[in-house]
């Protein structure tokens, strides 16, 4: 066989095969494809003839057919399907070949599997790639960690891939090992709250609106017309609308309300915790899903007196745009947090992220693009080292105009016995975030007396320790 494939596809399920169709569309390239089970190999070269892959039946073939230096994309199940390509690629692979996960790896993973690489000279680089099928056919989002040097091979290849957001593909090199897996696990964390926060607004319009899914999914889609404009905003507003054949009901009635995940949403909540950073409104919506899941439990709450009171609606519109208003400024408290995960996870693993270029590289082909991106990356492009995006001018301005509107709803919602955990953690979060004191000062008063833990004091360096147990004398402990 010829090795004359600038680039191959290992992994040929639903992603694996639309990158491929993907690549094999896009000038110049000439794309190898190897499945473990041959029948997905023979079904994509028959149903593709257009695309002339060179499919191989083996993995020897399937290196042989690649020009060097070689690079294959693994497409498989992430964990240990991935495991196994990368020793099968790594054990044929030379000096300068490179190594790509494309999957929905954990970070840590690919930071140990680029250490247990390299020494070999073999590039390995953590794709993050999101948009799905329907991205990974017409244009991904891709977030690509690994060197410079694999990048300087790659990165032409996945930009000619990456969807296109204003002249601009969405393709940047992310920075160095886990990087890329880090930035799209936040991102499929961002995606989590932004769905909650969209479905807590529904619930809002319907239980207290008294709305249909087919008026609130004509708000949506008025919403999408101004600062929400997103896709996921457009598919709700899709989604909602959908009537169900069976029974003539609103589709959205007939799905059983228990929510599902894959994982992503809790590795980014995990991360997180470890890395310190508050992501309160992604943690709310991953929790949000377990407690829909919690069918047992649901079922057996009792009918509880819960003291709600109605929610009075004297203006309709004016309660819509409410809603609106307290759904951006929590979507926007949403990105902040999870930029500043990105930014944290950075610093402790040195990783030079520009922010502003993830922000621009999400505005296309992902689950979460969205005009207001546009904004994030104008915020991250005037100031880097910005503490929070909350404190950019333009969005200083969004939640100041937005935050009578969100008290209201988060108190409206509780009053009225409306769950709404991601709303009111997002209004919580922005009222602690701009205290001037928190009781935190009380929690070290507590942690220093059962364990006397210390604590620091305003007027003076140094720890303290008050004597609980003795004479209530304050000693210093440094
Ligand atoms: P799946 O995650 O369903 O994996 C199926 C593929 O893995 C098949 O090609 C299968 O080969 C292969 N595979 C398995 Br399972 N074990 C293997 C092994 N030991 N050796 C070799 N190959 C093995 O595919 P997918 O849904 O196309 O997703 C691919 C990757 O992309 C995953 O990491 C996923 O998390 C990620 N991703 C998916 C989406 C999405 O919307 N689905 C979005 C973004 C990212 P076989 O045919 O021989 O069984």
């Amino acid at each position: 066989m010829n090795a004359n494939a600038n680039i191959g596809v290992v992994g040929l399920a639903v992603m694996g095969s639309n990158l491929a169709r993907n690549l094999a569309s896009r000038e110049g390239n000439s794309v190898a494809i190897y499945n473990r089970s041959p029948e997905k190999t023979h079904d994509l070269v028959t149903a593709h003839p257009e695309a002339n892959f060179i499919a191989s039946q083996t993995i020897d073939e399937f290196v042989g057919s690649l020009a060097k230096p070689r690079i294959a994309i693994i497409m498989v199940q992430a964990g240990k399907a991935t495991d196994a390509v990368i020793t099968q690629l790594a054990e044929r692979f030379e000096k300068g070949d490179i190594i790509v996960d494309g999957g929905n790896a954990l970070y840590t993973d690919t930071v140990r599997r680029e250490k247990e690489i390299s020494p070999s000279g073999i590039h390995f680089v953590g794709a993050g790639i999101s948009g799905g099928e329907e991205g990974a056919l017409n244009g991904p989002s891709i977030m690509p960690g690994g060197t410079e040097e694999a990048y300087g091979h790659l990165g032409p290849i996945l930009e000619s891939i990456a969807a296109v957001a204003e002249g601009e593909a969405c393709v940047t090199h992310i920075g160095s090992d886990g990087a890329g897996h880090f930035v799209k696990m936040i991102h499929n964390g961002i995606e989590y709250a932004d769905m909650q926060l969209i479905a807590e607004a529904y619930d809002i319009l319907r239980q207290a609106g008294n709305m249909s899914p087919k008026e609130i999914s004509q708000v949506l889609e008025t919403w999408n017309g101004g600062e929400l404009e997103s896709y996921l905003i457009e598919i709700t507003s899709e989604v909602l609308a959908q009537v169900d054949a069976k029974t003539g009901k609103p589709l959205v009635d007939v799905i059983l309300d228990a929510a599902g995940s894959k994982g992503t949403g809790v590795w980014t909540v995990q991360s997180s915790l470890d890395l310190g950073t508050p992501v309160s409104g992604i943690a709310e919506a991953v929790f949000a899903r377990s407690l829909s899941s919690q069918a047992a439990q649901r079922a057996a709450a009792p009918n509880f007196s819960a003291g709600q009171t109605a929610w009075e609606i004297a203006d309709t519109e004016a309660f819509i745009e409410d809603v609106r208003k307290a759904l951006y400024a929590s979507k926007i408290v949403a990105y902040a947090q999870g930029f500043d995960a990105i930014r944290a996870g950075a610093l402790e693993n040195n990783w030079d992220i520009n922010l502003g270029a993830v922000a621009k590289i999400w505005r296309g082909g992902c689950i979460i693009r969205a005009q207001f991106l546009n904004r994030i990356s104008d915020a991250y492009g005037k100031n880097d080292a910005l503490l929070s995006l909350l404190f950019d001018e333009y969005f200083v301005n969004a939640v100041e105009t937005a935050a009578s509107s969100w008290r209201k709803v988060v108190a409206s919602a509780s009053l009225a016995g409306i769950p709404v955990p991601a709303f009111a953690s997002s209004l919580s979060y922005f009222d602690g975030l701009r205290a001037e004191r928190l009781p935190a000062a009380l929690v070290q008063g507590q942690r220093d007396f059962f364990g006397a833990h210390t604590y620091k004091r305003i007027d003076a360096e140094g720890s303290f320790h008050t004597l609980w147990s003795g004479d209530k004398s304050e000693v210093s402990t440094d």
